[in-house]
C-alpha cells in the first residue's frame, strides 16, 4: 500500500518537521474551537484528494481526560497536515475490573468496520504524541511499531522485541493475527504477545526511523486497577498457539455507549472481568 493515498511528501514539512514542543496546557474548549469544522464523531478527510487509507484511531481509555485533550489537540492538525483520511475511536472501559488495553483495542477495531470502510488501524496509547510531522501516521508492508523513540526511554528503543505504545495494521494485517488477546488483565505484556503473533504469522514488523519517530509519553503515575500483570509470561510463550482461538475470533463484550463527540467518538463498553 502506497504510504499516502494523496500526493503529499515527507520534503512539504521539512522546514517546520520538529521536534518541537508538545502544547500541553490546552482545554477542550480551545481544542473545539480550533476544529469546528469537523463533523461530529472526530472524522476528517483531505478536502482535495482521496486518501488510499482510511484510517482508525482506536485509543484506549478509563479516567484519562487529561491526558485525552492534549492528544486531540496536538494530534487532529498533526493528521490533517498529513491528509489523513481518519477517525478517532476512544474505547473507555466500563466498571472497576482491572483494565485490559488489549480487548479494548478489539473493540475498537471491530466497532470502528461498522461505521466506514477503514483499511488501516493505529492502536495508540492516550499519552503519546509524535514531535515531528514526518512521521507518517499510516499503514505499512508490514505490522508497525510507532512508539519505538519515545522521549522518557531517550529516545532508544527499550528491548529489540518492544511492541508496545503505538502499532499500526493494515485490515489484513490486523485479522491475519486475530487481533490480540483478550486475556490480559493488568499493566504489561499485551503488546508482546501480539509481537508474538505477528512473528507466528510469518510477518516481520518495522519501525520507523528514530530521529523522525521521536514522540513524547506524557509521565503520569499508574493508574488504579492497572496494576502489573504478574500471569503474563506464560501467555506471551504460547502465544502462536493461542492466537487462532483468542482475539477477535472470540471478543465478546457489551457496548454501554456510543457518542459522537466534537473530536471524537467514544464507545464505553462492558468488556466483563478476568475469568
Ligand atoms: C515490558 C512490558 C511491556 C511494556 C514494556 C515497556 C511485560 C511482560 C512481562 C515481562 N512487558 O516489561 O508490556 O510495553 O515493558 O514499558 O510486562
Amino acid at each position: 500500500m502506497d504510504e499516502s493515498g494523496c500526493r503529499i511528501h515527507n520534503r512539504l514539512w521539512r522546514r517546520e518537521s520538529g521536534p518541537y514542543n508538545i502544547e500541553v496546557n490546552v482545554t477542550l474548549e480551545e481544542t473545539i474551537i480550533e476544529n469546528a469544522y469537523l463533523p461530529l464523531g472526530g472524522h476528517s478527510k483531505p478536502e482535495n484528494c482521496t486518501a488510499l487509507q482510511k484510517i482508525a484511531i482506536v485509543i484506549p481509555f478509563r479516567n484519562r481526560e487529561p491526558h485525552l485533550k492534549i492528544w486531540l489537540y496536538n494530534m487532529h492538525p498533526f493528521l490533517q497536515k498529513q491528509q489523513a483520511d481518519y477517525g478517532i475511536y476512544v474505547v473507555e472501559q466500563h466498571g472497576e475490573s482491572k483494565f485490559n488495553r488489549a480487548k479494548l483495542m478489539n473493540v475498537g477495531f471491530s466497532e470502528a468496520i461498522k461505521e466506514y470502510d477503514y483499511n488501516c488501524f493505529i492502536f495508540s496509547d492516550v499519552d503519546i504524541i509524535p514531535m515531528d510531522q514526518r512521521n507518517l501516521y499510516r499503514c505499512s508492508t508490514n505490522p508497525k511499531h510507532m512508539a519505538n523513540s519515545l522521549d522518557k526511554f531517550n529516545f532508544r528503543l527499550l528491548y529489540q522485541t518492544l511492541f508496545g505504545g503505538i502499532v499500526a495494521f493494515t485490515k489484513e494485517q490486523f485479522l491475519k493475527v486475530n487481533g490480540f488477546s483478550n486475556m490480559f488483565w493488568g499493566w504489561g505484556g499485551e503488546d508482546d504477545e501480539l509481537y508474538e503473533r505477528v512473528i507466528a504469522a510469518k510477518m516481520k514488523i518495522e519501525r520507523p526511523n528514530p530521529k523522525i519517530s521521536k514522540s513524547k509519553a506524557i509521565l503520569h503515575v499508574r493508574d488504579v486497577g492497572n496494576e502489573r500483570n504478574r500471569k503474563s509470561i506464560p501467555l506471551i510463550k504460547k502465544a502462536g498457539i493461542r492466537m487462532h482461538r483468542d482475539g477477535l475470533s472470540s471478543l465478546n463484550y457489551t457496548i454501554i455507549s456510543t457518542t459522537k463527540h466534537r473530536l471524537y467518538t467514544k464507545v464505553t463498553v462492558d468488556i466483563g472481568h478476568p475469568e
